[in-house]
């Protein structure tokens, strides 16, 4: 199959088959590079230089499930902390102080609060707003219907929430307990409510091409603004820290993938995999954002790399900055991402409105 035909009607905005997905997520060689360079000419048409920046703030690492790929499933024995709602107010105003434009509150499905019916978050949500535009990201794992409305009124602006694949069967060796439409339900009450959403894959787990296709496929009909794709990462003391993965590679042509397929959705950069070192690689698929920029010095975890790049401030904003302008492109300025968040926000009502 020629690559190149296949990238070039979709850079025109035309769709492709599953078996051309296939080939474009299996390429090899030079015909990867021709999938990067086709990713990036969109991104840039749509985007520019411009690249949006997400802190990442996991303010509470308890959890009450057992994902078996997950380093802070219930049953690793770690240390864990749950950061008060003065210390997240304060660190919030510190990412937002340091020019990053998106705050992502993020928590291990914590049993205090959810037996506080997520009022904490609510109330950090709530007092961030109090004093700073910034958009605001919750990922709370999977809650509640009731809980969207309380979130969006607090003046959060997305949720996330990654299905992780759409082949319910891994997914049920792999969210242990979790019910599957439950969790992809969370993406479609929070547009319901008026935030953005975003859904998420991981890469490596198990799947195969076919489930890879499927995944993105059904990550993109759901119509989420954000859509990430994470390589898995073994982590020490779960039951898939033997299980091997794949290639990171494999994660840059899902994401290159589908920025082909959905022009102007955002599709992060985590650093999150491979530190600051995968920035580039990620940024050159066809990345509009940089995320899991993490302050140092604040005893604050990464998820994939809990450690990685942190304590050094090599994960930090200053250092990300330095780098993306050595790329040649730039940090957007966070009126600049408040700007496409509303923007995003009214288109996403409009369509809503119009399907009623
Ligand atoms: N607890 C919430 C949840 O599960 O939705 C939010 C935080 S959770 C730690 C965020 C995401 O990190 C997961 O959905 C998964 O995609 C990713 N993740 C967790 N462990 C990982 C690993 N070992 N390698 C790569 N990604 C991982
Ligand atoms: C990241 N470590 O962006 C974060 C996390 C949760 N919304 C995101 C997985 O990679
Ligand atoms: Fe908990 Fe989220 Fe980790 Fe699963 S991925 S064990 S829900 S923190």
């Amino acid at each position: 199959m020629d690559i190149s035909e296949i990238t070039d009607k979709m850079v025109r905005g035309e769709s492709a088959s599953d078996k051309e997905i296939a080939a474009l997520l299996t390429a090899e060689g030079e015909d990867r590079e021709t999938i990067f360079a086709a990713a990036r000419e969109v991104r840039d048409r749509v985007f520019g230089k411009k690249t949006y920046l997400s802190g990442f703030m996991y303010f509470s690492t308890y959890c009450r499930n057992d994902c078996t790929f997950c380093y802070f499933r219930k049953s690793n024995s770690i240390d864990r902390y749950r950061k008060s709602t003065e210390e997240v107010v304060h660190l919030a105003q510190m990412i937002a102080d340091a020019g990053i434009n998106i705050v992502d509150l993020t928590m291990g499905e914590d049993p205090m609060l959810i037996n506080n019916n997520y009022q904490g978050l609510v109330d950090i949500v709530d007092a961030i707003r109090e004093v700073n535009d910034i958009p605001i990201m919750v990922s709370p794992g999977a809650v509640p219907h009731e809980t969207f409305g309380r979130f969006a009124e607090a003046g959060a602006d997305i949720v996330a929430v990654y299905q992780e694949t759409y082949n319910r069967e891994l997914y049920a060796q792999r969210r242990i307990g979790q019910d599957f439409d439950f969790r992809r339900n969370q993406k479609v009450w929070a547009m319901d409510a008026g935030m953005l959403a975003e859904d998420g894959m991981m890469v490596g787990i198990g799947e195969t091409v076919e489930d890879r296709v499927d995944t993105i496929r059904n990550m993109l009909a759901l119509d989420c603004d954000q859509a990430r794709a994470m390589t898995f990462v073994p982590q020490e003391g779960t039951p898939m820290q033997d299980s091997g993965t794949v290639s990171t590679v494999n994660e840059l042509l899902c994401m290159a993938v589908m920025r082909l397929m959905k022009h102007d959705i955002m599709i992060p950069a985590t650093l999150d995999v491979e530190g600051v070192a995968g920035m580039r690689s990620r940024l050159d698929a066809g990345a509009s954002l940089i995320t899991s920029i993490i302050p140092p010095n604040e005893d604050l975890a990464g998820v994939a790399q809990s450690c990685m790049d942190i304590e050094d401030g090599t994960r930090s904003v200053t250092h990300v900055i330095e780098l993306l302008e050595d790329m040649g492109r730039r940090p957007a300025t966070t009126d600049e991402c408040r700007r496409m968040f509303d923007e995003r926000k009214r288109r996403l009502v409009q369509s809503r409105l119009s399907f009623t």
